[in-house]
């Protein structure tokens, strides 16, 4: 029995303390498309500290709460809705586990363990399930439309007739396909 192949979507969150600094950020963009994860569409947003609280609504109350809100409205960060074959996992093992302290002696090549610099000022975000990147993705770009992407740019994606256009951060159709 044969099993149709279909590519995950995710949602990456490029944090405060990495897109202040813009060496590291290429660097990290850099290493996404070097691992192969497909940007499907991106934007850069400055949180407010309501947005940030809703975004982070399952820590309410978490001793770490004030700070990870005030991070995360501190500065503006970049979104992607990342796909690829099980990009939920492969975009967090290249962030490596959400704890600096730990990170930078446990796996010090991953982005956290590279350019981490406190358990909150962790560098990126990544979804941790599907169900979670469809919520994810929802609040930072309600616009996308999971089944028509699936529909139309799915085929596109799976057969890699997509190019990436680094003006626009995003993987697009190469011509004529
Ligand atoms: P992750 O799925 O890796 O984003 O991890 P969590 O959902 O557990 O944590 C979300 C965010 O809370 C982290 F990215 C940073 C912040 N946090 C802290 O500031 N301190 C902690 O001890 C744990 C998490």
């Amino acid at each position: 029995m044969s099993q149709l192949r279909q590519l995950q979507l995710t949602l990456a969150i490029l944090k405060p303390d990495l897109v202040a600094q813009p060496r590291v950020l290429k660097n990290v963009w850099t290493r996404m498309l070097e691992n192969g994860l497909y940007f499907v569409l991106s934007k850069q947003v400055h949180l407010s500290a309501v947005q940030a609280e809703q975004f982070y609504a399952e820590h309410r109350g978490k001793f770490f709460q004030d700070r990870l809100v005030y991070f995360m409205s501190s500065g503006p960060v970049w979104c992607h809705i990342l796909c690829g074959d099980d990009v939920i996992g492969r975009w967090r093992r290249m962030l490596g586990p959400t704890k600096v302290l730990k990170t930078v002696f446990n796996e010090p090549e991953s982005i956290r363990g590279s350019y981490g610099l406190t358990d909150t000022r962790n560098c990126a975000h990544g979804s941790d399930a599907d169900a979670t990147a469809r919520k994810e993705v929802g609040f930072f770009f309600p616009e996308f439309d999971f089944e028509e992407w699936y529909r139309r740019q799915h085929p596109l994606f799976i057969n890699d007739l997509v190019e990436f256009d680094p003006e626009k951060m995003q993987h697009i159709a190469i011509p004529n396909t």
